[in-house]
């Protein structure tokens, strides 16, 4: 089993010399993965526990998303079509005008959701780009939703400017483990995924932050992930687990499909080490069972996107959604 590590993590205690894991560390890898390894029964029935504890038990909060800005992205992220690096027939789009994105949020309003988030195909924004998206976040708070945007990697500045326009979240997403980050992305490192978040942190602003399963990942690096995520201080208070969206052209396309449950225990152990947060049922909704989304629920899934589209691929529609709802008993949050 290769000896997974602890690459430091938002505002907590330092790695020692010898490079060990911080004792300190609320989840150490090894207790996130025993929690991976519980009987399937004993995980879920724990997770609930925790979910009951900190939130009411039947109450999903929805987050619509939009592409302001879609394709040619320089970045080689294995699983993404918008990368320019593969051939997916995403065609590249210039940034979507306050119009547009205003028709958008009020629709998402309208449907029920309660968090509009905006995605953007960049490696990092230009400072012109902040001020043309700040103008997007206004108009979206102006309808009396909250805003999330996911712009690629920010200076402390930017984060303050978005800040200050009203914007509530920024997303950003380790993605995987530290140790199997390479695999995945060879044109950033973990260390700039984590200088954001603390730009974000230090602007004052919600940071949302998850990663992706399904990515040929061992269970060791989907536990690494997890305390990753656990262990920083404060833990994100939105934690978007997805599932891997395999997209022809990419290089993660055709790999073997993970199992179901492994995603549902993932979920779970989301739930257990991080009890606050809102864990999103994310990408991946489409491909999966009601079944299986009913037992992401169990977990402590309790946020989900909500509309036919992700960025670029589907994702189930706003009436089926709606009656998935009703058949579980689950209100929107
Ligand atoms: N470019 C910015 C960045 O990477 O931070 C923001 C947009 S990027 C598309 C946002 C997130 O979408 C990624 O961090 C990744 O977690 C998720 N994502 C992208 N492609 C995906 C796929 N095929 N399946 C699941 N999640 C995906
Ligand atoms: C997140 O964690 N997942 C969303 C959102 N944050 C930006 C994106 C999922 C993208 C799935 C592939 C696509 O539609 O392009
Ligand atoms: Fe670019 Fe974000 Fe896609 Fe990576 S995940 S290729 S940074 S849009």
């Amino acid at each position: 089993m290769t000896q997974a590590t602890v690459v430091q993590p938002v505002h907590v205690v330092r790695r020692d010399a010898a490079g060990a894991a911080p004792s300190a560390a609320r989840w150490p890898i090894d207790a996130v993965e025993a929690l991976f390894e519980l009987p399937f029964n004993d995980l879920l029935f724990r997770a609930q526990e925790v979910h009951r504890e900190h939130f009411p038990a039947n109450q999903v909060q929805l987050s619509t998303l939009l592409s302001i800005k879609t394709g040619g992205c320089p970045e080689d992220c294995a699983y993404c079509p918008q990368s320019v690096h593969y051939d997916t027939g995403v065609e590249a789009g210039k940034l979507l005008d306050v119009e547009a994105v205003k028709a958008a949020a009020q629709a998402a309003k309208e449907q029920g959701a309660t968090r509009f988030c905006m995605g953007a195909a960049w490696r990092a924004p230009k400072d012109r780009d902040i001020e043309k998206v700040a103008e997007l976040v206004r108009s979206v708070k102006d309808l009396g939703l909250e805003a999330c945007c996911t712009l690629g990697m920010l200076t402390e500045e930017q984060a303050r400017r978005l800040k200050d326009a009203g914007l509530d979240y920024y997303n950003h997403n380790l993605d995987t483990a530290p140790e199997a980050y390479g695999r995945i992305i060879t044109t950033r490192d973990y260390q700039d995924r984590l200088d954001t978040l603390e730009h974000v942190l230090a602007a004052g602003m919600h940071v949302c932050s998850g990663g992706i399963v399904g990515m040929g990942e061992s269970r060791r690096e989907r536990a690494g992930l997890i305390a990753q995520l656990a262990n920083m201080d404060p833990y994100p208070e939105s934690v978007p687990i997805n599932h891997l969206v395999q997209v022809e052209g990419t290089p993660l396309h055709g790999l073997e499909p993970l199992d179901p449950l492994e995603f549902v225990r993932t979920i779970a152990v989301a739930r257990i080490t991080m009890p606050k947060a809102r864990v999103r049922l994310s990408a991946g909704r489409q491909q999966m069972s009601e079944a299986v989304q009913a037992l992401c629920f169990l977990a402590g899934a309790n946020s989900i996107f909500y509309g036919d589209k992700l960025l670029t691929t589907g994702n189930p529609d706003w009436e089926r959604d709606q009656q998935l709802f009703a058949k579980l008993g689950l209100s929107a949050a």
